[in-house]
């Protein structure tokens, strides 16, 4: 048995750090990485096309997504399984229950884990999200009722070695990576987490396309090839439609914003598509930027996010503290403070540049 597994595609995203334009840029490109995935499972010739969930967000979509999930699904020739997920949760207003799919199309309704026999002898669990939050584990108290192979399809939050990383996440129904094959699974495809991982009992593919800036891992729709003695074969196969890149620069040394412009700009040469800058580093005194400066070096990309990271300022600290002035009393007073190292820096930097009248032009962090 071949399957085809996305999840977190998250149509109808709002990236609300770009303007309308891009962000409706990046919409499409969500799109298009799922009408990807869809010609994968073509080409590859798989048996069934699987989500587990966060497809798109009830709190945003448009009837326009309604009806293009309804025509591209409806184009495969192959079974399609979905299992909602806590953003695309089923319930009376979810495209689920309002769109008229085709037959090839099912959508698991149940909160608990429910069986499709997709051949003779695999079956394959789901179930749904019912509300945006407070989702038990489906793993609980569940256990397969019958031979064969069995494979499970659902959005939650593994709590084991992923907790760490995105342990700002609610744990939407959660369970643990061992409860799979005490349940009697072969193996669970799950969502939730948009971090790619390949476990022994599970797998997350991560989203497709790029929703944040820093996403790491090896993402896509993933091939998940199920042998008869239920161990799986999987190969991500990349499907984005987008490029983001993250990119650091330091401007360490700089005397002027033309400068630091001129860094920004041989960083980001040669780039395609969205680009974050973190802008960091130690400046000269007189350096007087913002963020604003850099926008227009990104012309050439279809967005740019410049932003201003940890920045200090190199202040002749030394000199200043001989200084009989005021500027020279209040480094003195900073420094005999019962402040830490690090204290002392921002407030060192905060104060003298609002003594050279330049305050708030900097955030010091
Ligand atoms: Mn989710």
């Amino acid at each position: 048995m071949r399957l085809l597994l996305v999840s977190d595609v998250h149509l109808d995203t709002p990236f609300t750090w770009a303007g309308p334009e891009v962000a409706r840029d990046r919409r499409r490109a969500i799109r298009a990485s799922l009408e990807r995935a869809v010609a994968v499972a073509d080409e590859r010739k798989v048996d069934a096309f699987l989500v587990a969930g966060d497809l798109y967000e009830q709190e945003l979509f448009a009837p326009d997504t309604s009806a293009f999930l309804r025509t591209l699904f409806g184009s495969i020739g192959i079974p399609v399984l979905i299992s909602p997920g806590n953003h695309d949760w089923y319930g009376p207003q979810s495209i689920y229950r309002q769109e008229t799919w085709t037959p090839n199309v099912h959508i698991f309704t149940e909160d608990r884990l429910t069986p499709v026999e997709l051949a003779d002898g695999f079956t394959l669990w789901g179930a749904a999200h019912r509300a945006p939050a407070n989702t038990d584990g489906f793993l609980d108290g569940f256990a397969v009722d019958r031979g064969g192979i069995n494979v499970a399809l659902f959005h939650g939050s593994e709590q084991g070695a992923f907790a760490w990383q995105e342990s700002g996440k609610v744990a939407h129904a959660p369970f643990q990576a061992e409860q799979i094959p005490a349940a009697g699974l072969h193996h669970a495809l799950v969502g939730h987490f948009h971090t790619p991982q390949m476990g022994d009992w599970h797998t997350y593919p991560g989203n497709p396309d790029p929703l944040a800036f820093g996403e790491v891992g090896v993402r896509g729709a993933v091939l998940v090839a199920v042998h008869a003695d239920g161990s799986v074969d999987r190969e991500t196969i990349p499907v984005a439609a987008s490029i983001v890149h993250d990119v650091p620069v330091d401007v360490t040394g700089i005397t002027n914003s033309t400068e630091a412009g001129q860094r920004v700009a041989t960083a980001i040469a040669g780039l395609k598509g969205t680009v974050r800058a973190t802008i960091t580093g130690e400046i000269g005194p007189d350096v007087d930027m913002k963020v604003g400066d850099f926008r227009h070096l990104g012309e050439h990309l279809d967005a740019f996010v410049p932003r201003l990271g940890r920045l200090t300022v190199a202040y002749d600290v030394e000199a200043f503290k001989a200084e009989a002035t005021v500027r020279g009393q209040f480094t003195r007073e900073v420094l005999e403070s019962d402040l830490d190292e690090d204290a002392k820096r921002r407030v060192l930097i905060t104060g003298l540049r609002a003594l050279d009248g330049r305050s708030g032009d900097l955030e010091v962090n």
